[in-house]
């Protein structure tokens, strides 16, 4: 069984959701399990045409994700959050490594998001946690991967966060190229 096959079973009939604070990555993440790929992301961008290619779509993972999973990280939408969060199997919830490492309004932020899910309910989902934008933050480089990872799952906030919300899994990586989000996904997913 291939990786997207994989998906597939994962996915199959499950409802999705993708939260996480403002520029976490959630619609670039929503866009990668729509299309197979952040080209659309990125090219919008850099305001060049889209390609056509060949990819794997939702509908080929049974992905039960759909307008409204993907929603803004602005914490007057939490009412929104709590829909989709409340009916998903599955949950993606995205921060900013770089920013969790270094800003303490950003640690708040995530304290009290790991807060709110917990009071929703956290119960039979799979919520992957996932740290973004390794490839900003510059300790990153100053370091081997894998020291990078465990320095960010080592923080407070990120151990409480995963205590709190009972995290399947917590990782961190960068969503700059298909291949990296990929990786990410498969590090999230354990596959
Ligand atoms: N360098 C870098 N850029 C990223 C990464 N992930 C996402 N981005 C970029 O960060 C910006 C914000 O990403 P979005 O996917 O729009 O973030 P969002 O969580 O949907 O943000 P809101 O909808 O405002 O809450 C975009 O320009 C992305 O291309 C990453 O890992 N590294
Ligand atoms: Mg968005």
């Amino acid at each position: 069984m291939n990786w997207w096959d994989g998906l597939v079973v994962l996915f199959t009939g499950k409802h999705v959701a993708i939260l996480g604070p403002r520029m976490a990555g959630k619609t670039t993440l929503y866009d990668f399990l729509e299309t197979g790929t952040v080209d659309r992301a990125t090219q919008r961008k850099q305001n060049v045409g889209v390609e056509p290619r060949k990819r794997a779509r939702r509908k080929d993972l049974g992905l039960s994700i759909r307008k409204g999973a993907d929603v803004p990280g602005k914490d007057t939408y939490y009412p929104d959050w709590q829909k989709l969060f409340v009916r998903a199997h599955i949950v993606f919830y995205l921060f900013d490594a770089h920013m969790a490492r270094t800003d303490d309004e950003y640690r708040g932020r995530l304290t009290r998001d790991s807060r709110k899910l917990r009071e929703w309910g956290v119960d039979g989902k799979s919520i992957y946690v996932i740290g973004t934008h390794k490839d900003t933050d510059p300790l990153a480089s100053q370091r081997p991967d894998a020291d990078y990872a465990d320095h960010i799952l080592d923080l407070d906030v990120i151990e409480a966060f995963r205590s709190r919300v009972r995290a399947a899994s917590v990782v961190v990586g960068a969503m700059i190229t298909d291949e990296s989000t990929n990786e990410l996904l498969r590090g999230a997913l354990g596959r």
